[in-house]
């Protein structure tokens, strides 16, 4: 008698959620120049410790800085098409001026919080307006790069609440 193989249907694992953090212009130059105001932590180092709090949570976390405001807008379109769960963004100088970037975040829906290293409003009167503050879920500014721990641990406990 031969034997028939049967085929062993295995269930595919369910996808990671995923967490998008963006970075805007210039940060690239963090823990380089204006420790007094963006500390000495380098942009490398803060992704390292998110992607390591995030992989223990069992999230998947990408992050993307870019210096130009199409291709920050072009990442934010990208991840509703990647199914991400929440973003955290700080937008640096476009915080002030960018309604493009504003409204991508509007179109795509997904939720967000708002992350700056210094006080915004501390500063220069011009840093006192935010064009993402109101579609927020949340803003954390001034506690330097703690900021993006905090905001990844706010999402981390509540994801599971921010799916449409
Ligand atoms: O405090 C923040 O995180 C800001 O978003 C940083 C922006 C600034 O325009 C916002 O008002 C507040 C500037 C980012 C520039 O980053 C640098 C980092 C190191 C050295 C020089 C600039």
């Amino acid at each position: 008698m031969t034997k028939r193989k049967t085929a062993k249907t295995t269930a595919a694992p369910e996808p990671k959620p995923r967490i998008l953090v963006v970075h805007g212009p210039n940060l690239n130059l963090l823990g380089t120049r204006e420790p007094e105001h963006y500390g000495r932590m380098t942009l490398s180092h803060i992704n390292l410790s998110l992607a390591r709090l995030a992989e223990a949570a069992g999230v998947e976390l990408d992050a993307f800085q870019s210096n130009h405001e199409g291709a920050l807008i072009e990442r934010i379109h990208a991840a509703r098409e990647q199914g991400v769960r929440a973003i955290i963004i700080n937008p640096a100088g476009y915080t002030h001026t960018s309604v493009a970037l504003r409204d991508a975040l509007a179109a795509v829906a997904i939720p967000f919080v708002e992350v700056h290293l210094s006080n915004i409003h501390t500063r220069e009167p011009f840093r006192h307006h935010s064009y993402f503050s109101d579609l927020a879920i949340g803003v954390i500014c001034g506690l330097g790069h703690d900021g993006y721990r905090l905001a990844l641990e706010y999402l981390l406990n509540n994801i599971d609440i921010n799916i449409e």
